[in-house]
């Protein structure tokens, strides 16, 4: 398999990402589940999150009265830097299949387009968190923000700090996600609008066509 970041031999590293209440966590289930099934055993993590620094940083980011923008972002890498270093980097050496409910395109759409961070900082530092790591495949649940915004209040989900930045705040990371797409290869839209079953079906359908190696017959 080849390497995002010429370390060599390693499994496929796959981020979810997309607006709130987009279906990440929904189609991280099904996913895993569809790769148990063909006999993998992947990894599993979130963001931020997914170690114990991370769930630390998680409640701060979102539970916190007042966290200002740059603060916001120095925590969002530490969690990062934690998690590449304990969970990603260690089980793509071992050959796993990583996915994760987040990544750096998050950062991006978060804390350089929503925010208002600037873009080229906010990537050098990212850059400079994760060692370079990229996942091999990032696929976009995409959504608008209010559709996003009405799931979670079906489910009857208060909203934390962040999901009350407000409506212009998450209509600018919806369309920063948008361009997003456009601008590297390894990134894929999904439209998230559709039922759960028929997101899931186009997800594999792209994992199966851009990394037919692991997931059918050819390379990621
Ligand atoms: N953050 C994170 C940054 O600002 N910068 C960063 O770099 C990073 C990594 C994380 C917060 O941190 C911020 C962004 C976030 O604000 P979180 O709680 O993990 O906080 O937030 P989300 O990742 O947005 O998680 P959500 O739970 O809000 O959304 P999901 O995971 O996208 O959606 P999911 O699967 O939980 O579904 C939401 C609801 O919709 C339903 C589900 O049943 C559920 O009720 N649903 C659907 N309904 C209809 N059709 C479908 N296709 C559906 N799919 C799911």
């Amino acid at each position: 398999m080849a390497a995002a970041d010429g370390a060599g031999e390693r499994g496929v590293f796959i981020a979810l990402e997309g607006p709130e209440g987009s279906g990440k966590t929904t189609q991280v289930g099904l996913l895993a589940s569809w790769l148990r099934d063909r006999g993998h055993d992947p990894v599993l993590t979130r963001e931020p999150g997914g170690t114990a620094v991370g769930e630390e940083v998680r409640r701060v980011l979102l539970e916190a009265d007042n966290v200002p923008a740059l603060s916001e972002l120095l925590l969002i890498l530490a969690a990062r830097a934690a998690l590449v270093d304990e969970v990603i980097r260690p089980a793509l050496a071992a050959g796993r299949v990583v996915v994760t409910d987040r990544f750096h395109l998050s950062t991006l759409a978060y804390q350089a387009y929503g925010r208002g961070l600037p873009l080229a900082d906010v990537t050098a530092m990212n850059t400079f968190a994760t060692g370079a790591l990229e996942p091999d495949l990032t696929i976009v649940l995409d959504l608008d923000a209010a559709a996003g915004a009405a799931r979670h209040a079906a489910a009857g989900r208060g909203p934390d700090r962040i999901e009350r930045a407000g409506n212009e705040f998450h209509a600018r990371v919806a369309e920063a996600y948008r361009l997003l797409v456009q601008e590297d290869d390894r990134v894929e839209r999904v439209d998230a609008s559709a039922p759960e079953a028929v997101v899931h079906d186009a997800v594999i359908a792209l994992l199966t066509r851009r990394c037919p190696e692991t997931f059918s017959q050819a390379e990621c």
